[in-house]
């Protein structure tokens, strides 16, 4: 080949590239420092890298281009190609969505990753229906409470004004004689700053990320559920992409799935010490406490078991069986 043929060639293959490249955005609603969305923005690269630029997958983090609440819907019209949801925020749709926000169900990594298990197949086939495909799921860290009282028992949360990311929190709210506002993630930290709220459970993960610590005194350690992330893309735009390059999104997402729950795992002692040098009391809850907790979990399970049907049923006999 002459020089000029080997130029003709080069500039070939570097318009081909071009035309064949696709563009993905992928909505997210943490920020770009939480640990979900440095795993989404490795995942994003891997794929770049394994597909030699052909797929180019772009994170919106912070809930800048959709609202969490939004994330599923726009996957789901096509309105972004993938996306990053909190499974929970989908409950009212169908209580399966709430497996993993049902308070003392799942407490742990090792018993989270069992109900994960459990319920994905339903998940798969939910999201099928509406022409989707889920990627992967990572947990968050288990879920306390936030507050600037003293907490001994659940009498002691009557009248907190309570944030709610979720239907199940803000029922938690309704139980304890809290008054729930649903705030996003993005929105926790002025709703702080600005009293809108005084209290809420989440992860010591989100404690800290919100920088929790600047108005609230305590985290009371209650590890009592831990929801789950899920990347969802759209059914269409993977139908659309050659099999490499399909073959190699699927590969990213089972390394970005691994290392996910990996992160989370080492990283809840890191952030509950890192809140605690930021001059918050981490509490051990009082039996009472925890006692009054559960029997919320019990009755919330219960409520849950009979909308989720036989798909519940199924779902909690696979977890119990694992
Ligand atoms: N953080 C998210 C959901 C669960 C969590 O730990 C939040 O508080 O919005």
């Amino acid at each position: 080949m002459t020089f000029k043929h080997a130029l003709i060639a080069a500039t070939a293959v570097a318009a081909g590239t071009a035309f064949a490249q696709t563009k993905w955005d992928l909505p997210a609603a943490y920020p770009a420092s939480n640990f979900h969305t440095e795993n989404l923005v490795q995942f994003a690269n891997d794929v770049d890298k394994a597909t030699a630029g052909k797929l180019k997958i772009t994170v919106h983090a912070n809930a800048s281009l959709f609202k969490a609440n939004e994330i599923k819907r726009a996957v789901q019209s096509g309105q972004a190609q993938i996306g990053e949801m909190l499974l929970v925020n989908a409950e009212n749709e169908n209580p399966i969505y709430g497996a993993d926000g049902i308070p003392f169900v799942a407490t742990s990594y090792a018993e989270a990753r069992k109900l994960a298990a459990a319920q994905k197949p339903i998940l798969d086939k939910l999201l099928a229906a509406q022409g989707m495909k889920l990627l992967y799921t990572v947990a968050w860290p288990p879920q306390g409470i936030f507050a600037n009282k003293d907490i001994t028992s659940v009498a002691d949360m009557r009248g907190l004004k309570w944030r709610a990311y979720s239907p199940a929190t803000a029922k938690i709210a309704e139980l304890v004689g809290a008054q729930p506002v649903t705030i996003q993630q993005a929105e926790l930290s002025q709703a702080l700053a600005t009293g809108v709220i005084n209290s809420y459970m989440s992860s010591g993960s989100t404690g800290y990320d919100s920088k929790t610590y600047e108005s609230i005194k305590y985290f009371y350690d209650t590890q009592a559920w831990m929801p789950k992330n899920a990347v969802l893309m759209n059914q269409k735009a993977f139908d659309a992409l050659d099999k490499p390059t399909q073959e190699a999104l699927l590969k990213s997402a089972a390394a970005a799935e691994a290392r996910g729950w990996k992160v989370s795992e080492e990283k809840n002692e890191w952030y509950k010490k890192a809140l605690a040098d930021k001059g918050m009391k981490i509490v051990k809850p009082t039996p009472k406490l925890m006692a009054d907790m559960k029997q919320v979990g019990s009755i919330m399970l219960a409520d849950w078991q009979k909308k989720a049907g036989a798909d519940g049923q199924a779902l909690i006999e696979a977890y119990n069986k694992k």
